[in-house]
């Protein structure tokens, strides 16, 4: 906060918005920023807008910083620009000084989507989240290729999804058939729960995800529920008028940003504005964004470079020609891989480009911009709220493992010499090697 630079930082305070340790940073990576930045502080993003960030050292005690220079011009590839993902989103924790940002710490999870527009960006939607509740109302906005579209960013992020489906009150809701649409998600180990975001104990059924220094988010389409639950949280105050403007056509309120609440359980949960866009950001790992089972059938197919279409020997289609596998998931999941494989070429050549542009200085390639880490993936939830219809949490990874995943085809990394772990070209299953 403004003034109170030369006080330690109270990491137990911090605790209570997520920070990730008992005391200061153990991660290498932030102490080196940290000591880069003397006598700067911690303080998580529980906000974000068009015209700036409000940081937060406490729950419920934020307060507005400025960007860093660099991160007012326009988002752009290039060796003097910092592009949009490589700045703060909600939910990063960055070193300020009272007044001004100074550095975005390194994430362990972000959720990206490809940004609309002619030039190849990356959009944060969340950062250094555990849990991403996609949410959808069992009334039109019901679709299972758009929840497998999410899964996929999600997934992709490292971060573990939870399909959550409000509005079962309704007259036609049909949370049976919903759950049997998504029967092959569930199977990859993704919960699905049906619930009535209304009712207050709705929020319960989101509990077992929220343990004390676990941070959730919830997306999905405007008007699916996402804020309904937030409202009726255990201990949380109605969200303040000034969070919510008023739709009066619809008579209904729509969230315009990203905001995290700090629980009273001690965990965080980010509210999103609805999304209509997701475009991959060709990162994805389609195994590990809920296609998993197709992946490893793809494995089996008598030509490398199946299609999947027509080409004899197919094991995914002799799946759908068996029942086993359902038409309109392979559609989508070749919509997706081709979505997937375009943005990866798109962000190759962006890559290649600022390499250029820095010239012969620079050694070595382009690192891949803001991976994303798995380096606490291993976390379980433990509490279950035996009031709601949500079933216990499960594993992060969507992979299915065992003896039924097929072993993955070795490609040649395209980021050699990175010192992040590399996945892979993303155009088609690959190994999840580490460059060298
Ligand atoms: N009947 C019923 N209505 C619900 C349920 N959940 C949400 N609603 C209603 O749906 C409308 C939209 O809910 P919100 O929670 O604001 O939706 P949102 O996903 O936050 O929407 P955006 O902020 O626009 O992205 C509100 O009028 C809610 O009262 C539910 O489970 N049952
Ligand atoms: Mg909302
Ligand atoms: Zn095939």
């Amino acid at each position: 906060m403004p003034g109170m630079t030369d006080a330690a930082p109270d990491y137990a305070t911090l605790r209570r918005i997520g920070w990730p340790w008992e005391g200061p940073a153990e991660d290498p990576e932030w102490q080196a920023l940290a000591a880069a930045h003397p006598g700067s502080r911690p303080a998580r993003v529980i906000e974000q807008h068009r015209t700036g960030y409000v940081l937060a050292e406490a729950p419920e005690v934020g307060f507005r910083a400025e960007s860093p220079p660099e991160w007012m011009r326009r988002p752009v590839f290039r060796p003097d620009g910092v592009p949009a993902h490589e700045r703060a989103a909600v939910g990063d924790w960055v070193l300020h000084d009272g007044r001004r940002i100074l550095a975005l710490l390194p994430r362990r999870t972000a959720i990206k989507r490809a940004a609309a527009g002619e030039h190849y960006q990356q959009q944060v939607i969340a950062a250094n989240v555990d849990t991403a509740f996609v949410v959808c109302g069992l009334d039109l906005d019901f679709n299972p290729r758009r929840i497998e579209r999410y899964l996929l960013l999600v997934g992709g992020g490292g971060v573990q999804p939870v399909v959550v489906l409000t509005k079962a009150d309704l007259d036609g809701a049909n949370a049976e058939a919903a759950r049997s649409a998504l029967a092959s998600v569930a199977a990859l180990g993704v919960a699905v729960g049906a619930l009535v975001a209304r009712d207050p104990r709705a929020a319960g059924g989101l509990a077992p995800w929220l343990a004390p220094g676990r941070t959730g988010v919830l997306v999905g389409s405007s008007g699916a529920g996402k804020s309904t639950p937030t409202n009726t949280l255990p201990g949380q105050a109605r969200m303040k008028p000034g969070q919510v403007r008023a739709r009066a056509a619809r008579g209904r309120h729509t969230t315009t940003y990203r905001a995290l609440l700090a629980l009273p359980s001690g965990a965080c949960l980010i509210d999103t504005p609805g999304m209509r866009e997701l475009k991959p950001t060709g990162e994805e790992e389609l195994a590990d964004g809920g296609f998993a089972d197709i992946e490893a059938l793809a494995a089996r197919c008598r030509f490398n470079d199946c299609a999947h279409r027509s080409e004899p020997g197919c094991a995914v289609r002799a799946a759908v020609e068996a029942g086993t596998l359902d038409a309109s998931r392979l559609a989508n999941y070749l919509k997706l891989r081709e979505e997937v494989a375009g943005a990866a070429h798109r962000l190759a050549s962006r890559l290649a480009q600022k390499a250029d542009a820095r010239g012969p200085a620079r050694k070595g390639p382009p690192r891949p911009p803001g991976r994303s880490r798995r380096r606490w993936a291993g976390w379980r939830p433990a509490l279950r709220s035996a009031s709601v219809d949500l079933p216990p949490p499960r594993p992060v990874r969507l992979s299915r493992a065992g003896p039924a995943a097929a072993p993955r085809r070795a490609r040649r990394c395209p980021w050699p010499g990175s010192s992040r772990a590399c996945r892979g070209p993303r155009s088609a299953p690959g190994p999840r090697a580490r460059c060298g």
